[in-house]
């Protein structure tokens, strides 16, 4: 039988995956998922009808969100995850042997559930002594460190899925005022901000979001070819050091498959449109809605 798995960019260009099983197809509380074992990728997790990961592939992804920051960081111990229910990013961190303890927040345990079944090389990193396991909202759960705990994570990470339904939050002003409350001095916030390509508004959001908490802000990039055919987006943000000077060790401390020291610095050089792009002025619909949005926040974590 011939099945096809499509993705639609835009209504005018889609990509496609021919499927060999439907694994696992469900609807959660707050989303439709999808285990789809693909021919070229092999098996694939698709939620609302978006590829968010697959075996082939995902080490590009997880490795490029994970040892961005925490090299940059330099000396992580405790690390917030938000999002990622697959466990890829989570498996990642606990790599670097600074790192004591992670809190997973994930708002859709149904996720971490197909994942532990279908996809156990990434999954099983969350059973490791070091996770704590948050079934919650990742804005509350910011919001309510920020407001009762104060500084406590040296690295932040955003692995969401895309700015529709409930990751919107994830891409607003007034949790990253909140994520930068909640880390430590040194403390890096990195969140996955979209195709450069088919959503320049959602990458000109989280820069220009992130950049009214954050002294310091880089966008990065790497190439995952189920992701959107073209570069995918990282924004970073730091108290003022600069992510891409970070003093990366060379060798690295352990074996990767897309990151290296020197990529670590090459991933902040953009092509020219990007860089316009985060550099002209800020436009004043954007302006608006981001002062908006900071100010119903209002006194919520300020
Ligand atoms: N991160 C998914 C990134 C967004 C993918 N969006 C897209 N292809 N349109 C969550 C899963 C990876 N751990």
């Amino acid at each position: 039988m011939d099945l096809w798995f499509s993705e639609l960019h835009t209504p005018n260009f889609h990509v496609r995956v021919k499927v060999r099983q439907t694994l696992e197809f469900k609807r959660t509380p707050y989303q439709e998922l999808a285990i789809l074992d693909t021919l070229e990728f092999g098996r694939m997790l698709v939620l609302d009808g978006i590829v968010q990961t697959t075996e082939a592939d995902e080490f590009i992804y997880h490795e490029m969100i994970a040892h961005v920051p925490l090299f940059a960081h330099g000396r992580p111990e405790r690390v917030l995850i938000i999002g990622g229910g697959d466990g890829g990013a989570v498996r990642e961190v606990l790599r670097h042997e600074t790192v004591q303890r992670v809190d997973h927040v994930e708002i859709d345990e149904a996720v971490c559930e197909a994942c532990r079944r279908w996809l156990p090389t990434l999954s099983s990193a969350l059973d490791d002594p070091r996770v704590s396991q948050h079934f919650t909202d990742g804005v509350e759960f910011v919001r309510r460190v920020a407001e009762e705990d104060g500084p406590t994570y040296d690295v932040i990470i955003v692995d969401s899925t895309d700015p529709v339904g409930p990751a919107v939050g994830l891409f607003g002003p007034a949790f990253y005022r909140n994520a930068r409350k909640a880390l430590r001095p040194g403390g890096v916030l990195t969140v996955q901000s979209e195709s450069p390509w088919f959503m320049k508004q959602a990458v000109l959001r989280s820069y220009k979001g992130m950049s009214r908490s954050f002294p310091m802000v880089r966008l990065y990039t790497a190439h995952v070819p189920t992701y959107s055919t073209f570069a995918w987006s990282f924004t970073i943000g730091t108290d003022g050091a600069d992510p891409a000077a970070a003093d990366v060790p060379d060798p690295l401390p352990f074996e990767t498959s897309y990151y290296t020291p020197a990529l670590h610095r090459a991933c902040f050089t953009l092509p020219a449109f990007i860089e316009r792009l985060l550099e002209a002025p800020e436009p004043e619909e954007l302006r608006r809605q981001l002062d908006e949005e900071m100010n119903r926040a209002g006194g919520e974590g300020s």
